[in-house]
């Protein structure tokens, strides 16, 4: 069972999400369970606030470090005494890859702390934070998105979620390739046919195929997943004898 909380200003921006997908179904088979916190629960002035502006000047607001980090101690306990992780959804944070997905599904409790304004107070940070996590070089306004993200990711990962697991295990055999193309019926739609070598039953054929053009589409369009794999096997085998390097160069 992994718990996830997570701490967020806008709690009711997760509620249908946590109903629908994986997300509902793992939370069914108790694999998963997420619960959602209002951050301002921890605030002890009359205005609730969460925000304040910067030391130093500049535009917007910081996140204020007292109820953040009462948030997360009382969900995680202190740094010291803590299982599993806390993560903040920074866009300075480290990019999520699938990897990380894989690292955080074998945990059995996360705490997300989703940012907004301009940033959280570095304290928080430096007191109660594990792990800064980013979803990507574009600009959003807060991190409950990717924080959802995150969730999403992981779900799927944990076992027995998956109806089908053969999709989740297809995807690390070709963890370094993009899907080429796929058909459904019908044989032919508005003049377009489906490739015959998908209907001849020759399993082997089919195989090659789709090796073939995944490898083209993954060429096109990110040759940096054929790099990274490359780079991967290169690191992953022993380094041979000085004799053969040489001979390789
Ligand atoms: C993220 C200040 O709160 C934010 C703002 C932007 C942002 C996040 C949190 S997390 N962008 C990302 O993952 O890219």
């Amino acid at each position: 069972m992994l718990q996830i909380d997570v701490i967020t200003i806008f709690p009711g921006l997760f509620a249908p999400f946590l109903e629908a997908s994986f997300v509902g179904i793992a939370q069914k088979n108790q694999q998963l369970r997420v619960a959602v916190h209002d951050l301002r629960d921890w605030t002890t002035d009359r205005h609730r606030s969460v925000d304040d502006s910067p030391y130093g000047g500049g535009p917007g607001m910081v996140m204020k470090a007292e109820p953040l980090v009462a948030a997360i101690e009382e969900l995680a306990g202190s740094r010291e005494a803590r299982t599993g992780r806390v993560v903040l959804l920074s866009p300075r944070g480290r990019p999520l890859d699938q990897s990380r997905l894989g690292a955080l599904a074998g945990e059995t409790h996360l705490t997300l702390v989703c940012g907004r304004y301009e940033g959280v107070d570095q304290r928080v940070i430096d007191l109660a934070v594990d792990e800064e996590i980013s979803i990507g070089d574009y600009v959003l306004s807060g991190g409950e998105i990717p924080a959802m993200v995150l969730i999403e990711g992981v779900a799927r990962l944990l076992p027995g979620v998956l109806g089908n697991p053969e999709s989740v295990q297809q995807e690390s055999f070709q963890g370094d390739l993009l899907e080429g193309p796929q058909y459904t019926r019908p044989p032919e739609f508005r003049g377009l046919s489906v490739p015959k070598v998908l209907s001849s039953g020759d399993h082997a054929a089919i195989a090659r195929f789709r090796q073939e053009r995944a490898t083209e589409i993954t060429n096109q369009r990110r040759p940096d997943l054929l790099a990274a794999s490359h780079d991967e096997k290169r690191a992953a085998r022993p380094e041979p004898p000085a004799k053969e390097r040489e001979e390789q160069r």
